[in-house]
């Protein structure tokens, strides 16, 4: 059986103090039995964040992380970095990231196989754009985002990505996938991932939908066979909002 897992995506939000605030109103209610709760916040509140969840079940991760160890990349935080501070996870890219950050294909691959050197768990996401879906390429590009971050990966890493697809018209639009769309999409996802390392790995995998998940939709979401979760991004920045979805994903 795959934990369901919920993961916030602060994005640009949140000053240090306003983090630390949040994980003290959620701490003990946004914990629930059987579901895995990650917030992956701007960079600087990873190392305060980290601190303010021990002794709790709450992971914290990263949005992002530069493929290289070190360099001359003004700017950039590094994959050694984010492990040295404690933190789990790591969001690679986001479509935020490939649209104005000129994240590709082949960037987001390097980024995932550093996310494993440094035992970072990845969230990548892939989705369509919406003159893509009106097209009916929306399986065809989920397929060549999945295959090229994939590539070079061992049947064991690859089970332990999360997958988040999130179709980009939905993204903080309002508008949302149906479950039923999402989980035809995500279905699919799943059957490519068996076609690059079998059945078992591709059941083991887990598939999260994004893009205006809210409390009031999650349960909806999770209720289909192939989507283990949801990445969110507005819904998750009050704590009210916050346990509430992790507690639809029950
Ligand atoms: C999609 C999602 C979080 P929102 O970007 O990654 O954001 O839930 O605000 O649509």
């Amino acid at each position: 059986m795959r934990k369901p897992i919920i993961a916030g995506n602060w994005k640009m939000f949140k000053t240090v103090s306003e983090a630390t605030a949040f994980i003290n109103e959620v701490k003990g209610k946004a914990e629930v039995d059987g579901v895995e709760s990650v917030i992956c916040a701007p960079f600087t509140n990873l190392p305060a964040l980290v601190e303010a969840v021990k002794g709790t079940t709450l992971k914290i991760g990263a949005q992002n992380l530069h493929f290289e160890d070190n360099g001359a990349f003004t700017g950039e935080i590094s994959g050694v970095m984010l492990k040295e501070l404690g933190v789990e996870y790591v969001i690679i890219g986001h479509s935020e990231r490939r649209a104005y950050f000129a994240e590709s294909d082949e960037i987001v691959n390097k980024k995932v196989l550093a996310a494993f050197k440094h035992d970072l768990t990845p969230i990548l996401c892939v989705g369509e754009k919406l003159e893509e879906r009106e097209a009916g390429q929306t399986k065809d590009v989920c397929k060549v985002q999945t295959e090229a971050a994939f590539a070079g990966l061992s049947a064991e890493q690859a089970a332990q990505v999360v997958i988040a697809y999130e179709p980009i018209w939905a993204i903080g639009t309002g508008k949302s996938s149906t479950a039923a769309d999402a989980q035809d999409v995500i279905g699919y996802i799943r059957g490519i991932v068996a076609g690059l390392y079998g059945a078992d790995t591709a059941n083991a995998v887990r598939i999260q939908y994004g893009g205006s998940v809210k409390p009031n939709n999650i349960a909806e979401y999770l209720g289909e066979a192939d989507i283990d979760g949801a990445l969110v991004g507005g819904a998750s920045l009050e704590p009210a909002s916050y346990i509430a979805l992790v507690e639809g994903a029950k």
